[in-house]
């Protein structure tokens, strides 16, 4: 499909929200919007606002430290050894949970914990780390915790992503069981919650996101007051027992974690994998399956299972507004021939993701079909992701070098089958991407939900395009029905879905995307934080009406978890 046919019927919409979604403020600081049921304290390790120092200091700016792109003026700065002053600059929210969370944290004047990990972050908070965001409205507080570079090595590097993250999406063989690294996991999991304890009052509501801080939930419970409800959620998928049997310290990630009192996952299959675990590893727990409640220790934690969804609003906006000559420029810059289909895969370069599965289909597809070479030009936009860890490292070359081989089989003078970027585009150019394509790629082995999937669907405001899910992926509870399911392990079955997707007609295509726009408009991450704080208001509600402070006081032996 031409770029012209395309962005020719589109209709600009008139409302303009923000790109980063912090358009929504006033929506959800009003009656509409999602309500905390307390002070709100979010708990990541990515923070939602990054200072850093420019490149070079301009003349003036040198001169003026004071400019510093709406932030407030640096209390030191990057040039203090030579004297001269270096402008910062903020990176905002561009996309996914933080570009979702920082309004609903504007809208309750609450505080956002995280890991200050831009180079000028620390010369712009008080003595106590906090910074007033965003820069320009001052409506929430940041507070930053600093890590050496050990810590983060250990912690981030370490546990997180070569213990935790390859172990939850189910390939053991990559974990990395390092010296010190569950350690460093421990004391980085001891100084959130020590933060926490410095933000927290009576009627808060701390929520942490995701595996980078298993062990706070049950730390943050020494340092927090009685009446504070704690809450998680755990973004990527849970192992099976089977599995999980092969996490270091696994007993204490467990433990960690009931010290919630209600723990969210995407999906059902997750939340319930998390109760065979706590019910095969910690024999002193009763787990209630029924209910999806765990006693532990005195205290009682409720799973859930709430999946997540994308800012399907911006998304529609943004593409609807996409921009036409930027967008052929991008086509001209990667030497796509004007005309030609377009398949658009985008992920962070990760394991996970089945970059090499999608592109054997391809080379598949391509080999079964050669009236579409020259035709038929398959867009990968890969973002490199934890390059640090020699697995990400050697990922990286396989597809890289994948994509070269194919290309050299199939391409012509003008045309290659798979255009390869590992660009950070700008959320303008996704949506424009997304609007575009015809056919959208997503074949993860596994993955938690997969937000890219969504995003697809709400830029899709043509309604003429077909999406290929992967079965594996939490997002296929939600629009399997009306995706093109995928094995992305079965190379001939996955070429099939492709052939299909290129061979639906136009009513085909439409009746798809209406329905599969319809849940992700319905299931958007609005409607899923007003479920989370549904559910933080019920267990808040139980804890103080059904668990008096005697009971919760008297259990407080310290089990030995048994693996
Ligand atoms: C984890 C879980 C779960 C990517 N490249 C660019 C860019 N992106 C944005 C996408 C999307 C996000 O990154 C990726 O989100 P995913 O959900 O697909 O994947 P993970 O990063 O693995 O996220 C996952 C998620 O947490 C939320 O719970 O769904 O299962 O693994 O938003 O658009 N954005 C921009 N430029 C890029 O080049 N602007």
């Amino acid at each position: 499909m031409r770029v012209t046919e395309r962005l020719s019927s589109m209709a600009v919409h008139s409302r303009q929200l923000r790109a980063d979604g912090r358009g929504r403020a006033d929506a959800t600081s009003g009656d509409d919007g999602p309500t905390c049921p307390g002070s709100l304290i979010v708990v990541s390790n990515r923070q939602p606002y990054r200072h850093e120092y420019e490149d070079e200091p301009t003349a003036e700016r040198a001169a003026d430290p004071a400019d510093t792109d709406g932030s407030p003026p640096a209390g030191t700065n990057g040039g203090e050894q030579t004297g001269t002053q270096w402008p910062i600059t903020v990176d905002e929210p561009t996309g996914g949970l933080t570009a979702g969370l920082d309004p609903v944290v504007q809208g309750t004047d609450g505080t956002w914990i995280a890991w200050g990990d831009g180079d000028a972050d620390f010369a712009v908070t008080d003595e106590r780390n906090c910074v007033a965001v965003p820069p320009d409205e001052e409506a929430y507080t940041l507070r930053r915790l600093e890590l050496s570079d050990e810590a983060v090595e250990s912690y981030y590097y370490g546990f997180s992503n070569r213990v935790l993250w390859p172990l939850c999406h189910g390939f053991p063989d990559l974990i990395e069981d390092r010296a010190n690294d569950f350690e460093w996991y421990r004391t980085v999991n001891e100084q959130f919650a020590d933060a926490v304890g410095e933000h927290a009052a009576d009627d808060s509501v701390i929520w942490l996101q995701d595996y980078h801080l298993a062990l706070a939930p049950r730390m943050i419970r020494k340092s927090v007051p009685k009446g504070a409800t704690v809450s998680h959620f755990w973004h990527i998928p849970w192992p099976t027992p089977e599995t999980f049997r092969h996490c270091p310290a696994g007993g204490h990630v467990l433990e960690g974690l009931l010290g919630n009192d209600l723990l969210g996952f995407h999906v059902e299959r997750y939340a319930d994998q998390f109760l065979q675990c706590v019910d095969r590893f910690l024999p002193s727990a009763s787990v209630d399956f029924a209910r999806r409640t765990i006693r532990y220790d005195g205290r009682t934690t409720r799973v859930v299972a709430t999946p997540m969804g994308v800012d399907a609003e911006s998304y529609d906006r943004d593409a609807r507004s996409a921009d036409l000559d930027r967008l052929s420029d991008l086509f001209e810059e990667y030497g796509i021939p004007e005309g030609t289909t377009i398949g658009l895969g985008l992920d962070r370069l990760d394991y996970s993701k089945g970059i090499p599965e999608r592109l054997a289909a391809l080379e598949r597809f391509f080999e079964r079909n050669p009236d579409w070479r020259g035709e038929f030009t398959f867009i990968q936009k890969a973002t490199p992701s934890r390059t640090d860890i020699e697995t990400y490292e050697r990922y990286g070359e396989l597809v890289r070098s994948e994509v070269q081989r194919i290309n050299r089989r199939f391409e012509t003078a003008d045309w290659r089958p798979i255009v390869y970027t590992e660009d950070v585009l700008p959320r303008e150019d996704i949506c424009a991407l997304y609007r575009h394509a015809d056919v959208m790629v997503v074949s993860p082995l596994v993955d938690g939900m997969n937000l890219v999937a969504q995003e697809y669907v709400a830029a899709s405001v043509d309604g003429d395009s077909a999406l290929l899910l992967s079965d594996r992926t939490g997002a296929h509870e939600r629009l399997g029905s009306h995706a093109l399911t995928i094995d992305p392990t079965d190379t001939d079955g996955f070429a099939s879905q492709v052939e299909h997707a290129l061979s639906l007609s136009p009513y085909e295509r439409q009746r798809r995307m209406n329905t599969l726009r319809q849940r992700v408009f319905d299931g958007d991450i609005e409607s899923w934080m007003d479920t989370q704080f549904d559910w933080i208001r019920r267990v808040h509600d139980d804890s103080r009406t059904t668990e008096p402070r005697s009971e919760r006081d008297s259990d407080s032996r310290e089990p030995t978890p048994p693996i």
